[in-house]
């Protein structure tokens, strides 16, 4: 069983993704002796540089039962895994603790949020944000927003995501609306009971841009150079 135990600690530091998640819940699944191989993932990580099996490694020891996990969160990692970078003051500390729970929904209002924070005092007002504002937001922000969505989604959401897949279907926006199944059948996904707010939602799925102002604000942030060369 120690054997076992070592092979899916080695694991959380393989290539695969999947293999990955895959070790992780079978630690946190184990009960208090797979406790402190999920600790020892999180101690050696590169702080600059997270990942999405730590974040999944922080959400499974958030909802553990183990007072050891409890206490190592609280003292070492009491925000999270991820720290965020703004060049404006905004904090993101709600936000990411809120992905740490996977109130995905809640996490989407904030982002929505915090965009217009970025945007400045018309557009919190206003609560959306115009798309002339969007080039002015700076690339820190914009790669905090991401990674928080992608380190606690499994990789699965965030603007990069879109953009990902934006390009990949040649910026042709009725697929990509298809693709992040904002629209069916030529039918718009009704917010917000008709969108999926969890992990089986398509990949770039969330955070939501309303589009009933038009797709000029979503194609000037899919557009920001903060994405440049990510995965290109
Ligand atoms: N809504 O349909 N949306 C709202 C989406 C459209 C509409 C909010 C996304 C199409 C109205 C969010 C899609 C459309 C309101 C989203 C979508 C439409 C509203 C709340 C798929 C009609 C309320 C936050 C693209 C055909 C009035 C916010 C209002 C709200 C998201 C209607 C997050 C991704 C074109 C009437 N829709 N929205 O941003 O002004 O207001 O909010 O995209």
């Amino acid at each position: 069983a120690a054997l076992e135990l070592r092979a899916l600690a080695d694991q959380l530091s393989t290539e695969s993704l999947k293999k990955q998640l895959a070790a992780a819940l079978a630690l946190a699944e184990a009960g208090e002796v797979g406790v402190p191989l999920l600790i020892q993932r999180l101690r050696s990580r590169q702080p600059q540089q997270p990942q999405p099996v730590e974040g999944k490694i922080y959400q499974l020891l958030a909802q553990h039962s183990s007072q050891v996990a409890q206490s190592f969160l609280a003292t070492e990692l009491p925000q999270g895994i991820v720290t965020p970078q703004s060049d404006r003051g905004i904090s993101y500390d709600e936000l990411q603790q809120r992905l740490v729970q996977k109130d995905y929904q809640t996490a989407d209002r904030l982002t929505l949020q915090k965009l217009c924070e970025l945007a400045g005092a018309d557009a919190i007002q206003r609560k959306w944000v115009y798309f002339t504002e969007v080039d002015g937001f700076p690339m820190s922000d914009l790669q905090t927003l991401d990674r928080l969505w992608r380190v606690y989604s499994e990789d699965r959401f965030g603007f990069s995501q879109q953009r990902a897949i934006w390009l990949r279907v040649g910026q042709d926006w009725e697929r990509l609306w298809q693709q992040l199944a904002w629209r069916t059948d030529g039918a718009w996904t009704r917010y917000p009971n008709e969108f999926i707010w969890d992990l089986s939602a398509p990949v770039g799925h969330l955070p939501l841009s309303n589009q009933l102002r038009g797709v000029r604000m979503m194609a000037s942030l899919l557009a920001h150079p903060a994405w440049v060369g990510d995965g290109e």
